[in-house]
């Protein structure tokens, strides 16, 4: 066999060890099945092999079925077919698990006769996350060899288990360093033996009323899953049909998932964040600066979880105010948002005393000196960013990264005011920002390719996912938002109440509508904004304001939060505020069906979307979604914005547009024109992203 064959055999002291080379995670294509079936065949027919040691080369084990190849005709073999292969060998074979296992990858291990995982592998079925369940026969195996319970758990919450942890419930055998060793060895004691394949009985599944006990556990918490539905239908064949049997209703349910719509979305919504990381543009080669240490100026809310993003990574951080007084104010907030995860459990109390370790609080502007990354978290006041840049061009070290966590201001303008634009590039976070997932880096005119690597790396070493943006008003997220949030104000005046129209976004899959979000985050917020800028956007949230109706912090806003502060109940006092101003205005308010309400809202976010696409604020519509998926709670199973606009059909969209422009004489609801081109030629927002990267 060549190099560049996928999987490989070789023959040793009577062991066929069969190596997986499929990088970069060892996905298993069709070439890899093919690949495995020969060589499982080549070994059972060989006198000379004893035994066999399935294992991979690079840092993971398999990642899984090649999920590329889903939504495309199947190439045999199947995935089932080759475990079964492996599975009914009379030679044992005996799974080295190296790094992660999952999916698939796990399934092909439990297909093998034993298994041995390094200890910094990781096992998991992560199918849900993709809106399937195992197809493999995991949902059939794993239970009958751990338990239907604790099966059902791994499958359902997708996440995977570390080996330890593996090897506590039964799952592996043995956790070595040198895994190929250890099998090897395991594979000899076996050879001659009786092979200890997975049970096909009821032997290890455990008592059914815990099994259903867990499943109702399961289901509560994951309402309306269907994947997650399908899992526990699946395990419960277990108990209630042979393993065949069971095989055929977990295949069932495998392609019924896999051919629904919702999963094609969650399988777009995995490349687009993968795809997000590569920037278009930047030269070949080029690499990220390191970073050992961060400085953050400014300890407010924001500031303070930015401080927080870093320490939880392990990287030191100095925190800065202008007075002791703010600064104090700032580290007792980090430090109660860090006693508060250890009050829930999910963090140790010497973790937090490690993290606080790594936060060290400083008054003035020079304690940035031996910082790698300075991100300024400052109001969005552009003459004081510009001042505290100016001074950083002296302070901070030569070759240090300058960012601005500004959500709205122009980081062109912000560059322009050092003498080094070539280190500042933007890096907002969203809040809380120890939480949220999201990070817009902003490529300003000048930035070095080299400071946009690091401020990319730099987000994925901080758990976030970084998506880059152009400078614009708002950037992808907040420009696309002020869309919507336009719309929902002119919903409010021409018929609709605050529940109608965040009833249309919950149903569509949003947490929470913008009138609730509203309440929570502060009506007077933008408020105060809107008044300093002389902003006349949005009357009913300004009569709100006006009236001392802030949201939840009030007990009043949008809704009547009196019964416990938290849950907002429609209050007629605001339904007549609500009128009262239609009136005023000579609207005529009529009743607007939640069909309409839910595409004034999203239709016009689309169109934006489809502007900074055409601008070259975005480089792909897959990484506006990935802004909106992981920053503003947009429903995974609809894949973002963009993608969601292509299952609408996008001539469908323009018409609806050019009604709305129509209807209310706004020229920003004119249908964009790449939209325009896009649906008049056919085409999609898909399209367009798999041509840019063909
Ligand atoms: C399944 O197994 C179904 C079966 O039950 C039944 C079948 C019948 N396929 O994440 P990374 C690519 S469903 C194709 O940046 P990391 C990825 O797109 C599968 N491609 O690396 C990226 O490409 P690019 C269940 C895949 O080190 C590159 O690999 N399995 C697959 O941060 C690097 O990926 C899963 O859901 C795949 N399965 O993390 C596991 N996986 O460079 C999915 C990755 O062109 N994978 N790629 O952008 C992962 O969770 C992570 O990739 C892993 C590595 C943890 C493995």
């Amino acid at each position: 066999m060549t190099q560049q064959e996928p999987v490989t055999s070789r023959v040793e002291d009577g062991i066929a060890v069969i190596r997986i080379a499929n990088p970069p995670v060892n996905a298993l294509s069709a070439a890899v099945r093919g690949g495995l079936k020969r060589a499982a065949e080549a070994a059972a027919a060989d006198p000379a092999v004893r035994a066999i040691v399935l294992a991979a080369e690079g840092k993971t084990f398999i990642a899984g079925a090649d999920i590329s190849e889903f939504g495309k005709p199947p190439v045999p073999p199947s995935l089932p077919e080759t475990i079964a292969i492996f599975e009914s060998l009379s030679k044992p074979v005996v799974a080295a698990i190296n790094g992660a296992a999952l999916g698939g990858g796990l399934e092909v291990a439990l297909g093998c006769h034993a298994r041995v995982a390094a200890p910094s592998a990781k096992l998991g079925l992560p199918e849900v996350t993709l809106g399937i369940l195992p197809g493999a026969g995991g949902t059939q195996r794993l239970p009958r060899l751990i338990g239907a319970a604790p099966a059902l758990k791994i499958m359902a919450e997708g996440k995977p288990i570390s080996a330890k942890e593996a090897q506590a419930n039964g799952l592996v055998d043995e956790v070595a360093e040198d895994v190929v060793a250890a099998a090897r060895a395991l594979a000899l004691k076996l050879a001659g033996g009786t092979l200890p394949a997975v049970p096909k009985d009821r032997t290890n599944l455990g008592a059914r009323e815990a099994f259903e006990e867990a499943a109702a556990a399961i289901l509560k918490r994951n309402p309306n899953n269907p994947s997650v539905e399908a899992c526990a239908d699946a395990v419960r064949a277990c108990f209630d049909k042979p393993f065949e049997e069971g095989l055929a209703v977990e295949r069932a349910h495998f392609t019924r998932l896999r051919d629904d719509p919702r999963s094609a979305a969650l399988r777009h919504v995995f490349f687009a964040e993968r795809a997000a990381a590569r920037i278009p543009g930047l030269p070949k080669g080029t690499g990220a600066r390191p970073v050992a240490k961060a400085a953050v100026i400014g300890a407010g809310t924001m500031g303070g979880g930015i401080a927080m993003c870093f320490a939880n990574a392990g990287i030191p951080v100095t925190l800065i105010e202008t007075t002791e007084e703010n600064l104090q104010r700032g580290l007792e907030r980090v430090e109660g948002n860090y006693a508060t995860s250890v009050k829930r459990g999910s963090l140790a109390e010497d973790a937090k005393a490690k993290r606080m370790g790594l936060i060290e609080g400083k008054v003035g502007l020079e304690a940035a000196a031996d910082a790698d990354l300075v991100v300024e978290a400052v109001f969005e006041e552009m003459g004081l960013k510009k001042e505290i840049f100016g001074k950083l061009q002296e302070i901070a070290k030569p070759g240090a990264i300058l960012a601005t966590n500004t959500s709205y201001l122009d980081v062109d303008e912000i560059a322009a005011s050092t003498s080094r634009p070539a280190d500042v590039l933007g890096m907002h976070f969203f809040s809380p920002a120890n939480v949220m997932k999201l990070l817009e880096v902003v490529r300003a005119k000048e930035t070095a390719p080299d400071a946009l690597a690091t401020a990319m790396e730099i987000g994925r070493k901080l758990a976030k996912v970084p998506v880059v943006s152009g400078v614009c008003y708002g950037f992808i997220g907040n420009r696309m938002l002020a869309r919507r949030t336009a719309q929902a104000e002119r919903l409010l005046l021409e018929g609709a109440l605050p529940q109608d129209v965040d009833k249309a976004l919950t149903d569509f899959g949003f947490r929470m509508g913008p009138f609730a979000m509203s309440d929570l985050a502060g009506i007077d917020v933008s408020w105060r904004i809107r008044k300093a800028m002389n902003l006349k956007t949005a009357p009913v949230a300004d009569a709100l304001a006006e009236a001392g109706r802030f949201g939840q912090k009030t007990k009043r806003g949008f809704y009547d939060y009196s019964a416990d502060g938290r849950t907002g109940a429609p209050d007629p006092e605001v339904a007549a505020l609500i009128e009262r101003i239609s009136a005023e205005r000579g609207i005529t308010r009529r009743p607007i069906p939640q069909e309409e309400i839910l595409q004034r809202l999203l239709f016009p976010m689309i169109n934006e979307g489809a502007r900074i696409l055409g601008e070259g604020i975005a480089a792909r519509a897959g990484d506006i979604d990935t802004v909106w998926l992981n920053g503003y709670g947009w429903p995974s199973w609809t894949g973002g914005p963009m993608f969601y606009a292509d299952s609408v059909g996008l001539p469908k969209i323009v018409a609806r547009l050019r009604e709305f422009a129509a209807a209310s004489g706004d020229t920003n609801l004119e249908p964009a024109a790449l939209l325009l081109r896009l649906a008049h030629e056919g085409s999609s927002f898909t399209a367009l992203d798999e041509k840019a990267a063909a």
